[in-house]
């Protein structure tokens, strides 16, 4: 018999006998699950303190995820990162659909990491539950800053609470200054109440707006306008360069209205193109400015200090919600209770009391 021949029988199975049982749906999913066996918490604490990128991933990934071993396992590396967390800029970006968020991030980010710097760019999107997150779609748009090294670009958490995708951004922020990013970007679609999320968790806040649409028309409440830092009018470009102006000069007029910021900082309202990259090194001058001179007047330090009292008293109303609603005795009851207010036999305040009892 020849080398071959004898190699063929070797491999070749007599009839009757069943394939092999490594095929079974049982085993591969052994071997699958095998494979996919977690590192530990001190694993990717260690490769985060790395910079690795991949590690980081996946400690997002258990930020985010729901199961309670997750989530115990994010908590142990979250608190390895502590010490070594806090120090970047965290710069929220607002704006509606369509003023140019993502492309202004990418002009942006390019000439931070051209200055050196590692940028994460991260959103806050509640909405993304439904579309997978719309900074996802955005990584094939920000083409160029998602191929350098020293950018990282992460979607949107999904969730369906704003409270829930907050923590998961803020957790991930800590995560990211740990594994050495010190520019931390957050966007968020300008509707709703998403911006005051982002607010409560950045140093700085920028609002983009397009010239020539009113508030209105732009979904853009007052309120935002308050808290921006930068108003910056994008698409000063082309035909649009004269209505941009235009707009430059009512802003400052609508700025110099509003009370005094607590941060003393007074907002500026800058025109830009992300398009054609012009302004942007002019807002990283304007951010700049700002952290040195909050630093200098500490303000910094202490909005930061009263930004984490701010999350733990979020922290605990949505724990305290979660934990009620999802007991099966409150589940029952709450039923009964909404019947009985239907047929005029309760009052809302005797029923919620009632709940609250059991
Ligand atoms: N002329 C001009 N067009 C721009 C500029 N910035 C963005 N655009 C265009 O505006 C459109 C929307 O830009 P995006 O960056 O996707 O806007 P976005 O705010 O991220 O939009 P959403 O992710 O849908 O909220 C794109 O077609 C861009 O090419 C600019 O500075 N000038
Ligand atoms: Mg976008």
């Amino acid at each position: 018999m020849s080398k071959t021949q004898k190699h063929k029988t070797a491999l070749s199975e007599k009839e009757g006998i069943s394939s092999s049982r490594i095929t079974s749906p049982k085993s591969i999913s052994k071997i699958k699950s095998k494979r996919q066996e977690k590192p530990s918490s001190q694993g990717l604490l260690q490769g985060i303190l790395k910079g690795n990128i991949a590690d980081l991933s996946k400690a997002i990934t258990l930020v985010e995820s729901k199961n309670k071993d997750h989530l115990q396992k994010a908590n142990e590396i979250i608190k390895g990162c502590l010490p070594h967390a806090n120090k970047s800029i965290r710069i929220g970006i607002t704006g509606v659909p369509g003023v140019g968020k993502s492309t202004f991030i990418e002009a942006l980010g390019m000439q931070l990491t051209q200055l050196g710097k590692k940028v994460a760019v991260l959103a806050v999107d509640p909405s993304s539950t439904l579309t997978k997150g719309s900074i996802l779609g955005d990584k094939t748009r920000m083409e160029e800053l998602v191929k350098d090294k020293n950018a990282y670009i992460r979607p949107s958490a999904s969730g369906t609470s704003l409270g829930g995708v907050a923590r998961k951004t803020r957790e991930t922020i800590i995560l990211c200054e740990t594994a050495g990013f010190d520019t931390i970007i957050i966007e968020t679609v300008g509707v709703g109440q998403s911006e005051i999320a982002v607010h409560s968790m950045v140093d700085f806040f920028l609002l983009l707006k397009l010239a020539g649409a009113g508030d209105e028309l732009q979904g853009i409440k007052r309120g935002i306008i308050e808290m921006a830092d930068v108003i910056a009018i994008n698409k000063a470009d082309g035909d649009n360069m004269k209505a941009a102006k235009l707009a430059k000069v009512e802003f400052n007029r609508a700025l110099h209205l509003n009370p005094i910021k607590e941060s003393n900082w007074q907002p500026r309202v800058v025109l830009c193109s992300a398009i054609e990259n012009t302004g942007i090194e002019e807002i990283w001058k304007i951010i700049e400015d700002f952290e040195n001179e909050t630093k200098t007047s500490n303000y910094f330090y202490t909005n930061r200090n009263e930004q984490n009292k701010f999350w733990l008293m979020q922290t605990i109303e949505e724990r305290l919600k979660t934990n009620f609603f999802q007991n099966e005795t409150v589940k029952k009851e709450l039923k009964k209770q909404l019947l009985l207010i239907e047929q005029n036999e309760t009052t809302p305040f005797a029923a919620a009391e009632y709940l609250l009892n059991l």
